[in-house]
């Protein structure tokens, strides 16, 4: 298959758009179609300083790729969940993170050297003139480039306990540990990104993960959810908005664009992402995709468009309820006292 814009060999057929590109065009075009969505959705503008949450994945990985292409002023935070799995699963996602943003370091470092006109190492494009977004590269030959930083914590040094061993004595964590994982990654987010002066937090969820939360949202009707979810969280009451920039990706996408970028990711998932409900609706949701491209997408891109037309408008204005500030950590929570995080720890010494 040769590519719809020039006549090299295709490296992706991409059904839901009719569209086969070459590797040179398929790495313009992702981060065209992320710029499309950053501004559709309002997302941020280059003033904002924007942390991106990344896991070691490949989406993460790409998001933080695509936002520094882009030329806007994107820092990583990783934070380190104490899993292991066997293989070492956390400290194998930490290693790929860091791996990154050296590459990004050196990949600097030699066009200062070179002192060639915008153009970064090998597998990088080139920086144009046009008004394409691509020309938004980050200014790598001022005398004092900005370089994006990588933040980590982790989990069990700054509170005595992993992921895992939290989980496994509270009655929140019984069975699993995902509900206990989520609580504290969103608390510590937002605590990194308003104590550091992140305007904006961004994470990598594509347009599987979006479509498979809107399929298991609608199946149980949960219009609490369903009025919240979106490309967009504003910010408010001391919490940075939340954005995510690849939700009208597919994960394939990502994959290929990691493949083609030469981003090396951890291949493996997180050894209690097996089994997840949200994995069971992926699967169907890509045997529909299968026998009728675009159908996720579709799906998906139409309650956005549902809801920009006023869809559950009347629910999104029953939702705001009253916050406080938790006693302990001063974060916002609906319920007085302290907030879920806070809650986890007030019989274990910090
Ligand atoms: S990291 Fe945490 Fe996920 Fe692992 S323990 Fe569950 S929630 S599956 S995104
Ligand atoms: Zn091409
Ligand atoms: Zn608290």
């Amino acid at each position: 298959m040769k590519c719809r814009k020039c006549s090299e060999v295709a490296v992706i057929n991409m059904r839901q758009h009719k569209l086969a590109l070459c590797a040179d065009h398929f790495i313009e075009w992702v981060p065209a179609q992320v710029e499309k969505s950053i501004r559709k959705y309002r997302m941020f503008t280059p003033q904002d300083r924007i942390l991106v949450a990344v896991s070691g994945g490949k989406d993460s990985l790409a998001l933080w790729d695509i936002l520094l292409s882009l030329g806007y002023r994107a820092d990583g935070l990783y934070l380190g969940l104490g899993i292991d799995g066997g293989f070492g699963y956390s400290d194998e996602s930490q290693r790929k993170c860091e791996a990154f943003v050296k590459s990004v370091e050196s990949g600097n470092q030699a066009i200062r050297e070179s002192g060639s006109q915008g153009i970064r190492e090998s597998g990088n494009r080139e920086a144009s003139s046009s008004d394409s977004p691509i020309s938004r590269f980050p200014d790598s030959l001022t005398p004092d480039p900005w370089l994006p930083k990588l933040h980590t914590l982790s989990i069990p040094a700054t509170y005595g306990e992993s992921i895992p061993e939290v989980a496994g004595r509270v009655q929140r964590g019984r069975g699993k540990p995902c509900s206990v994982c989520g609580l504290i990654k969103r608390h510590e987010m937002n605590r990194i990104a308003h104590e550091l002066g992140y305007s904006v937090l961004a994470t990598g969820h594509n347009l599987d993960d979006e479509a498979a939360v809107l399929f298991g949202n609608t199946m149980t009707w949960q219009v609490g959810y369903l009025a919240r979810q979106g490309p967009v969280l504003p910010e408010g009451d001391g919490f940075a908005r939340k954005v995510k920039p690849l939700c009208r990706l597919y994960e394939r996408e990502m994959a290929a664009y990691c493949l083609v970028r030469g981003i090396d990711y951890i291949y493996e998932e997180c050894p209690y992402s097996f089994g997840a409900t949200s994995i069971a609706h992926k699967e169907l949701l890509a045997e529909l995709e299968r026998k009728s491209p675009g159908a996720r997408q579709n799906f998906y891109l139409s309650f956005l468009r549902a809801k920009e037309n006023g869809f559950l408008n009347d629910h999104n204005q029953e939702l705001s309820p009253l916050m406080h500030a938790c006693e302990r950590c001063g974060q916002p929570t609906t319920a007085p006292g302290l907030c879920a995080f806070c809650r986890l720890w007030v019989n274990v010494k910090i």
